[in-house]
């Protein structure tokens, strides 16, 4: 497995969040980092980038040490990063999960102006499985995505910019959450009960724990059930920060 994600010093998002969720889920993981960031569980300090330079070298060092059977991008920060990934992967058969980390669940960006659009115009045709939030399929579609039915139809868009298939993450709906998965076979709609709390990097262990499904060989719909039910114990589990957040344990 390899993670191409930013670097989030509590360990409970980003690449960190990523390698553990991989140990868990029984793969060997290796990390290449796209940014470090400076954050608590509730608030972003800084974001500094790693130069498109660096992120080209690791990534040749990692694929000329091993050959990850899955892919997860995360955090990329800058266009330039996502050019790097997309030319590193564009010739490669290696599944590619994209987790489109750009705004965060409260509305707060999360890299370069314009790294949405970079991302999807070129990592979305080389992705096995998107996932996005609904502030993300609001920007990639300029249109609200606020209910399970306008979800339905963003999956559905979204497959249409070249992924094999889109999650839409429900968790911050109100009500109980649902997610919904759309692939060329149809829509699923995956719920379940709202628990007391949530916590912070559920994207990061989510879209890593559907690489390490896809690198054990399932299929999309087994990978994303499984992640779910990954993200859940995770909740369950976590415990609460000196900063009134949750982390996993
Ligand atoms: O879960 C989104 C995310 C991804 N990557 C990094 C992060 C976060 C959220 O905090 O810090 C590095």
């Amino acid at each position: 497995m390899l993670t191409i994600a930013g670097s989030d010093p509590s360990g409970g998002a980003g690449l960190q969040a990523d390698l553990k969720t991989f140990e868990r889920m029984g793969v060997s993981g290796a990390a290449v980092v796209t940014s470090v960031t400076a954050q608590t569980t509730t608030e972003l300090l800084s974001l500094e980038p790693v130069t498109a330079r660096s992120l080209r070298e690791q990534l040749d060092a990692v694929l000329a040490t091993v050959s990850p059977r899955a892919v997860k991008c995360g955090l990329l920060a800058t266009r330039s990063n996502v050019a790097v990934v997309a030319k590193a992967f564009a010739n490669r058969r290696v599944p590619l999960v994209v987790d489109t980390v750009t705004i965060s669940s409260g509305g707060a960006r999360l890299g370069e102006r314009g790294l949405l659009s970079a991302i999807t115009e070129s990592l979305f045709p080389l992705a096995v499985v998107v996932t996005v939030n609904l502030s993300e399929a609001e920007a990639i579609l300029a249109k609200p995505v606020r209910d399970e039915t306008s979800m339905c139809r963003a999956g559905s868009e979204i497959l249409d910019l070249g992924p094999r298939a889109v999650v839409v993450k429900g968790g911050h709906l109100d009500g109980d959450p649902v997610d919904v998965l759309v692939t060329a076979r149809g829509i699923r709609r995956f719920r379940s009960s709202r628990l007391a709390h949530g916590m912070h990097g559920t994207g990061c262990a989510f879209a890593s724990a559907i690489a390490a499904g896809l690198a054990c060989g399932h299929g999309i719909e087994r990978a994303v059930e499984d992640a779910r039910r990954h993200v859940r114990t995770l909740i369950r589990h976590a415990v609460a920060t000196k900063d009134g957040g949750w982390v996993r344990n």
